[in-house]
């Protein structure tokens, strides 16, 4: 990174704390953004549901979030899943689903992309709170899933997690998991719900996400937490910014001096302490961002 150019973003760095002149301070200048980058030897991105949103995936506080009459939030908790596995694994079913025809789109390939031209001069690693695998689907290759993934089970017994792309993933849930809003209850039998193929085991599966009030993976938050505090350009891209312990780390990064730029629609609560903020939907802002 040109040694000006670090100076003055970083000069800028030190009004983080004071959101307000921090805001008038804010840059959607792209070109500028792009000379950062170029110059940058390691680079972050981190996402969250507003990238998958162009691909049809509906975001968790946007309109679409509600499956049925539920919030995302109110399934996506281990004491949901106690009282109800049926519910939680129709749930879970139809959002696999989707995600399974979903294609990854020009944010999700732009990135990848990025990382196939400059992979060899700099370290890119995209930290996503996605759980879809659309970033690995585009071809992304050093990716941290901080949240989990749709496509892979965790034994409630043996713990094991395995891969499974199987659809449905069991035959009680062939036909099941509609978002119609009259649709209530769930009754699947435990019994039919998936189970752990180990013999000696044969525990209920359940699908390997971090829910709230879940500790994330320690070596995969590790993991990240080392590639923020070491990045010198992020990326924050499509997310809220309200789950936490992801929505510390691009705020956290900018206090300590790396370049962060935020693309979402709209603002969000962290807006303000970052350097560069691109509005649009990242599917148009990101390749404009990445382009050679
Ligand atoms: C576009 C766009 C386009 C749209 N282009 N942009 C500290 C303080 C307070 C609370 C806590 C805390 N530490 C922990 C907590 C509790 C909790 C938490 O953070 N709660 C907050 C809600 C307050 N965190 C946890 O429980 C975590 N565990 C943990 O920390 O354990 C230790 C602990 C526990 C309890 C207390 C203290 C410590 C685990 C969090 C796991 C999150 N899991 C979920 C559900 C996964 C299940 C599933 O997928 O089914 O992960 S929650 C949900 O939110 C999902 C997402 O990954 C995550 C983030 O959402 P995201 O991606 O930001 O999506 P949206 O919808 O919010 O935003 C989309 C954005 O895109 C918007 O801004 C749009 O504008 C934008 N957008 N289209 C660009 N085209
Ligand atoms: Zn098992």
């Amino acid at each position: 990174m040109s040694i000006s150019l670090l100076r003055t973003i970083r000069s800028t760095v030190v009004i983080c704390s004071f959101p307000k002149i921090m805001a008038s301070r804010q840059s959607s200048d792209m070109p500028k953004f792009r000379e950062a980058l170029r110059s940058a030897k390691e680079i972050v991105v981190l996402s969250g549901a507003g990238i998958s949103a162009e691909s049809g995936i509906p975001t968790f506080r946007g309109a679409g979030g509600l499956w049925r009459t539920y919030e995302a939030a109110s399934l996506a908790t281990p004491g949901a899943f106690r009282s109800n596995p049926s519910l939680v694994w129709e749930f879970y079913h139809y959002r696999r689903e989707v995600a399974a025809k979903a294609q990854p789109n020009a944010g999700h390939l732009a990135i990848a992309e990025y990382e196939a031209r400059h992979g060899a001069d700099k370290k890119i690693t995209v930290i996503t709170q996605n759980v879809d695998g659309l970033h690995a689907r585009a071809g992304t290759n050093d990716l941290i899933e901080l949240h989990g993934n749709l496509f892979k089970t965790r034994c409630t017994k043996c713990k094991e997690v395995l891969a499974n792309n199987d659809s449905p993933i069991c035959e009680a849930l062939a036909g099941r998991g509609a978002p119609d809003l009259n649709v209530r209850g769930s009754d699947i039998p435990i019994s039919s719900l998936p189970h752990c193929q180990k013999a000696e085991c044969g525990g209920l599966l359940r699908p390997h996400i971090v829910w709230f009030g879940e500790n994330l993976n320690p070596a995969v938050l590790e993991k990240a937490k080392t590639a923020m505090s070491t990045c010198d350009v992020c990326l924050v891209v499509g997310t809220s910014s309200v789950v936490y312990p992801a929505a510390m780390f691009a705020p956290e990064a900018a206090a300590r001096g790396a370049i962060v730029a935020e693309f979402n629609l709209e603002p969000t609560p962290a807006t303000s302490e970052f350097h560069f903020y691109f509005q649009g939907p990242c599917g148009t802002t990101l390749p404009q961002a990445l382009a050679e």
